[in-house]
């Protein structure tokens, strides 16, 4: 690794901690959709876009899109890209390392006068994370059609819904299906991300291809008993929601635990929510994974089944509310050799990563050949302030990334079956 490819590292790490500043709370990165914070760290963005002479745009679903011409601008475009919206409490290289990434890439094109066969597009997909109104990928649904239009009526916790939030940014609700890409004017999508896991660490690499994404669903576990008075209503006469959701969500880590799936409750509210009174209903968010589909629709299944039990049992009725899916994607064969192949010579012994987290790739791969580069992250943490990725690191998978940019833009679509 060259000085010019350490300094790329060095000006990333930079980048991301100016972008850290633009955040809803001073005491830590929360950077959601659609808010101000949002709209400051993205026209920081575009104007880094510009640096590397590249024209940015926003399409009607609020992505920011900057174009480098290639040597043929009809040919079909390579798309690269990310995410910079964040969790609630977030560290600071989760999406924005791939966002960065990219626009250093273009620029190493631009300080050379390059210019490759295809257009290059550098993408800023809106709402990744779907921090705001419990549904994500809002910005690459859009970009591909795939949004369902009921998430208009979505609300955040003060209640706005994301149609109000659209317009109030700036955007027609109305006008989001304009935002959709023909798969067929793009080449390939290629994204680099932290690992958010520790078989980097683990292996002493940098950076290693990813060869699909798990399936995700998010479901609303409810349960229904009887309110009470918690001092007069005797232990075995009691219909408690609250004790029955605390089974059902060691139900749900024990079946994890048993590898069927990941699976997390992020979150339990029990109504009314006083001392004094025996809860009458419980509600528990749910997020489950599993490589596969049909892995995934067996765990949730079984867990169905163990919650009903619990319920009956205790006298409660149990229900199961599926709010959020987003299936399993596989990545292009030949783009994950292509992937490998941009490693260099580590590249062999490097693992190929099955990704347990969510990615807008995920949303593409079923459109468009897709690929993906992960970048090793300390200890794995992500969505947490202590995220962190090396300079060296970045400075390697910038490398890595540009390496694969190249080798899929000379390549053309034969390398992306
Ligand atoms: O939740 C996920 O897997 C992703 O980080 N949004
Ligand atoms: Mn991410
Ligand atoms: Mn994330």
């Amino acid at each position: 690794m060259d000085e010019t490819e350490r300094e790329a590292g060095r000006q990333l790490m930079r980048r991301c901690d100016q972008l850290a500043r633009f955040s809803e709370t001073p005491e830590h990165l929360t950077r959601r959709f659609l808010t101000e914070p949002y709209r400051a760290a993205l026209d920081q963005v575009a104007a880094w876009m510009r640096g590397a002479g590249m024209e940015p745009h926003s399409d009607a679903a609020g992505n920011l899109i900057g174009r480098y011409e290639g040597q043929q601008p009809d040919k079909p475009v390579l798309l690269l890209g990310s995410h910079i919206d964040t969790v609630v409490g977030a560290g600071r290289y989760d999406g924005m390392l791939g966002v960065l990434a990219a626009i250093a890439c273009v620029e190493r094109m631009q300080a050379t006068g390059y210019r490759p066969q295809h257009p290059v597009e550098v993408i800023v997909f809106g709402d990744e994370e779907g921090a705001r109104f419990g549904v994500a990928m809002i910005g690459s649904r859009a970009f591909t059609g795939t949004l369902p239009t009921e998430w208009l009526d979505k609300t955040d916790a003060s209640g706005m819904s994301l149609a109000c939030a659209l317009r109030a940014y700036g955007l027609a609700p109305d006008r989001l299906g304009a935002a959709r890409r023909d798969p067929a004017t793009l080449l390939a999508y290629l994204e680099l991300h932290i690992e958010q896991g520790t078989r980097l660490e683990q292996a002493g690499l940098p950076v290693a291809a990813v060869t699909r994404i798990s399936a995700v669903k998010r479901a609303r576990l409810r349960l229904t008993g009887a309110l009470g008075h918690a001092g007069t209503v005797a232990m075995s006469e009691r219909r408690d929601a609250l004790t029955g959701m605390a089974e059902v969500v060691l139900a749900v880590e024990a079946l994890a635990r048993r590898g069927a799936c990941i699976a997390t409750v992020g979150n339990v509210t029990a109504k009314p929510g006083a001392a004094n009174v025996i809860a009458g209903h419980a509600e528990a968010l749910l997020d489950i994974r599993a490589p596969e589909n049909a892995a995934l629709e067996a765990a949730l299944a079984e867990l169905t089944t163990t919650g009903q039990a619990i319920a009956t049992r205790r006298g409660l009725s149990f229900t199961v509310e599926t709010f959020y899916h987003a299936p399993s994607a596989a990545f292009a064969p030949g783009l994950v050799r292509l992937a490998q192949q941009a490693l260099g010579p580590r590249g062999a012994a490097a693992p190929v990563l099955i990704s347990a987290a969510g990615h807008d790739a995920a949303m593409l791969a079923p459109l468009v050949p897709s690929v993906m580069l992960f970048a090793r992250c300390r200890g794995g943490i992500s969505h947490a302030p202590e995220e962190e990725i090396t300079a060296e690191d970045a400075a390697a998978a910038i490398t890595a990334f540009s390496t694969l940019v190249d080798l899929v833009d000379r390549a053309g679509p034969a390398a992306t079956v």
